[in-house]
């Protein structure tokens, strides 16, 4: 039982929630991205479907609650001084409603643990094997076999090129604090712990031009140690190798 004016200020409120809802979808509606991005690997698709699904859920348990909460307000609202009727010990309502939300994470659970098995899985056979090393306050990217070295420096960002289509293996290391490789359009980021050979594998699926970032505060100049990856055909893979084979710090 509320109070009159308590009763009169909650009333609008679902409603208003609903519409704001209803906008958001609209707006987020015809790709259904709800606010992420749609990853440029595999990897990060896979988490991007992830996404994408927990939001439909959650999106239609909202409007079943939003859409019973305006119902009661406007089916039981205060016409007199007589109270509604009392009823208690409803056992399978509280049944149900305790089993379905415990069915819903379970299913949100299996379908979270399906997509990190995937986005964790690592080739036997990776096309090309990248050593990052992350130190303070860079990058370091080393192809394996190639003859490859790219090492940044803040005001001179390095870039990792990766071929489309193609497995790369990331071995990530630090040789002094804690870092972590982020890059937001593979919707990934993973970290670099001294001691510790954390690998990842990429599999871009879209060529562009991305943008990484330290993920992971690392010291004074942590907000410096971005990068770029670059996502390009064989082709280019193979001339930019050739270009910069040798010319290692
Ligand atoms: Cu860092």
């Amino acid at each position: 039982m509320q109070e009159p004016e308590l009763a009169t200020a909650t009333k609008g409120r679902p409603m208003r929630r609903a519409a704001l809802a209803l906008g958001v979808l609209a707006l987020s509606g015809c790709s259904l991205e709800f606010g992420s991005d749609r990853g440029a690997t595999r990897q990060g698709r896979d988490i991007f479907g992830l996404w994408q699904g927990s939001v439909l859920v959650a999106l239609i348990v909202g409007g079943l609650v939003w859409g019973l909460i305006v119902y009661a307000i406007f089916r039981y609202r205060r016409r007199n001084d007589d109270l509604p009727t009392q009823s208690q010990y409803l056992i399978k309502l509280e049944l149900f409603y305790t089993v379905v939300p415990i069915v819903i994470v379970a299913i949100l659970f299996g379908f979270a643990y399906r997509t990190q098995d995937e986005v964790d899985a690592l080739s036997p056979d990776p096309d090309l094997v990248i050593e990052v090393r992350g130190f303070q306050w860079q990058w370091q990217f080393q192809y394996r076999g190639e003859d490859v070295t790219v090492t940044g420096a803040p005001e001179r960002l390095p870039v990792m090129v990766l071929p489309v289509h193609q497995t790369a293996r990331v071995i990530l290391t630090s040789r002094d604090v804690i870092h972590s490789f982020y890059v937001p359009a593979f919707n990934e980021k993973r970290d670099l712990i001294p001691g510790v050979r954390n690998k990842i594998d990429l599999d871009p699926i879209e060529i562009g031009t991305y943008v990484g970032r330290c993920a992971e505060f690392c010291g004074l100049d942590h907000a410096r140690m971005d990068f770029t990856v670059k996502v390009v055909s064989e082709a280019d893979y193979r001339a930019w190798l050739a270009d910069r084979r040798g010319d290692s710090p």
